[in-house]
């Protein structure tokens, strides 16, 4: 085995956005371009010699040929240890809490989360540093730096290492521990939750759909909800991951997990349904006939998290992305927490859970998580919901409904509008960021604007401001809509319209949200000339 140098050029475009590098699977497959963009890794960490990574991903295309270069890069460069889930397949929070359990020197994780895979799809490959959690911006512009500068990487010759039997072995002096990719996880969360009241309540005829998506989530959700748990055999539904996930979307809404809502909406739906994406960090949770929004599933996990053991002692503060629906603040505000504001990334709630101002924290965009791991966790959520429901004995609908009655609600929806031409969506933006200094005070389609304004976050704990972070109308009473584009899409722009409103009538509370935001909807529109810049009438998605 002998390691080659290989010279190269730098690529365009070897930017990672919201979260890692995503592009298009066969522009990952091109000539040099995984490996540039590993090399830039090694760089922006001060180099990979004498280090331990772990290394794993979703199972969709590709993963196990990128597993065989990120290996031999990592042997070549004189890495020490590499500890692998088997069949280089980790989910994402598992990757994160792998890191932590093994004091790594970080991981490599290769999804594209919720985005399709095949080759005509999606690929991506994200760092995590040794906190478990995404690589900050600070270590992500050096790796933009040095993919931009790249001349040569080194690569050792060799064949492929078996990654299907557990156990150690090596590649060049290079050690490869090949982990069950479950087990670690599996014990992790028997430690924060009430098992035996989940037992309890499957024992008792609580019945439960997870919809695996045919992603990596999958033997998770089997090992815990049905072999550990006792959720009845066939519970968890399309769990054999595949790398193009079935020809399916694997991304946890209403639209893409329509199979899901479908049964959960019909006669004879389970007690509770619940789905995950592509990498097993997301959720979507819902009862029988009661679909819950990211957004209000946070702020109910924020309320009634006390009921898990590992959070018995109460919540240290919150956070939520800046998008995020404003429920979990009416939360915080009645319960005595801090509740932070973040830019849209999981990456940014990083040094708030290291730093222990939060405890729990979550996005509109199907993520929750707490201080577990540094990344958001779909199984976990599922589980608090769980042992939040086996400790109050209510249904899904119930819990809504209490929550709702104690703390009003915020109607809340996201509009996405996918694949628009990136010239028209930042014109849009630019023309609207122009007109924010004149709004306050303004009438819009019989709203009053209360601020107006483009959002820039600076980190309490390290003093790091990161600007740009989407533009934001509020208006008196409550209301808000935010503007965004997309930092995940690989196929020109994605527009993202935040709608929200918020009642405390309860005679309104059971209202459809679309209808609930039609104002809102219009005023979007009317401020930003959104059917104008995209030519879309209607969005293509609505969370
Ligand atoms: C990623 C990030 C999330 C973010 C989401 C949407 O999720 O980890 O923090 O909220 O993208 O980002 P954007 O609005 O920029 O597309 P995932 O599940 O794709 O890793």
């Amino acid at each position: 085995m002998s390691v080659i140098t290989v010279k190269t050029a730098p690529i365009d475009g070897q930017k990672p956005g919201t979260s890692g590098l995503r592009k298009k699977t066969r522009v990952f497959m091109g000539p040099h371009y995984l490996e540039n963009f590993v090399a830039a890794i090694w760089s922006a960490i001060g180099g990979v010699r004498g280090k331990t990574l772990v290394l794993g991903g979703d199972g969709r295309y590709f993963n196990d040929r990128a597993a065989q270069v990120i290996l031999r890069m990592a042997a070549a460069s004189g890495a020490k240890k590499m500890i692998v889930g088997q069949g280089a397949l980790l989910s994402t929070p598992a990757a994160s809490h792998l890191i932590r359990l093994n004091k790594t020197d970080g991981g490599i994780i290769m999804s594209a989360s919720h985005n399709p895979g095949g080759p005509d799809e999606d690929f991506g490959v994200k760092f995590n540093t040794p906190n478990g959690g995404p690589a900050p911006e600070n270590v992500t512009d050096k790796m933009v730096a040095a993919a931009a500068s790249i001349t040569e990487y080194q690569i050792m010759e060799a064949q492929d290492v078996d990654l299907s039997t557990l156990g150690t072995t090596t590649l060049g002096d290079m050690e490869i521990e090949i982990v069950d990719p479950v087990a670690d996880y599996a014990n992790l969360m028997k430690e924060l939750f009430d098992f035996n009241a989940l037992r309890d309540l499957f024992a008792g005829g609580f019945t439960l759909r997870f919809d695996a998506m045919h992603a990596i989530t999958g033997p998770y959700a089997k090992t815990i909800l049905e072999d550990t748990l006792g959720a009845a055999p066939g519970s968890v539904v399309n769990a054999t991951p595949s790398p193009d996930f079935g020809g399916g979307h694997p991304d946890p809404n209403p639209i893409w997990a329509k199979e899901l809502m479908d049964v959960m909406m019909g006669d004879d739906a389970p007690d509770f349904g619940a789905a995950s994406d592509g990498d097993g960090d997301r959720n979507m949770i819902v009862g029988r006939n009661c679909y819950v929004g990211p957004s209000d599933s946070l702020a109910v996990l924020a309320a009634n998290a006390h009921l898990a053991p590992a959070y018995s002692d109460g919540l240290k503060g919150v956070a939520r992305s800046m998008p995020t629906s404003r429920a979990l603040d009416r939360v915080a505000a009645k319960r005595g927490l801090d509740c932070y504001e973040t830019p849209t990334g999981w990456k940014f709630f990083g040094n708030l859970l290291d730093d222990g101002r939060i405890t729990l924290c979550g996005e509109e965009s199907a993520g929750t998580g707490s201080d577990h791991v540094r990344e958001k966790d779909g199984l976990w959520a599922v589980l608090l919901w769980l042992n939040i429901l086996a400790k109050t004995g209510k249904s899904v609908q119930q819990m809504m409904t209490d929550h709702w009655a104690e703390f009003g609600r915020n109607f809340y929806s996201r509009h996405d509008y996918e694949s628009v031409d990136a010239e028209e969506a930042n014109a849009m933006i630019e023309g609207l960021r122009a007109k924010l200094p004149g709004l306050p005070g303004t009438d819009v389609l019989g709203a009053t604007v209360e601020s107006a304004d483009e959002f820039s976050y600076d980190d309490p704990v390290d003093g790091s401001r990161a600007t740009a972070q989407g533009l934001r109308v509020t208006f008196t009473g409550g209301g808000r809509i935010v503007y965004r584009l997309s930092g995940t899409g690989t196929v020109g722009a994605t527009l993202r319209v935040y709608l929200e409103d918020v009642s405390d009538d309860p005679a309104t509370f059971t209202k459809d949200t679309q209808e609930a935001l039609k104002d809102m909807i219009a005023r979007a529109d009317h401020l930003a000339g959104i059917a104008k810049f995209t030519g879309r009438q209607a969005p293509d998605v609505r969370t």
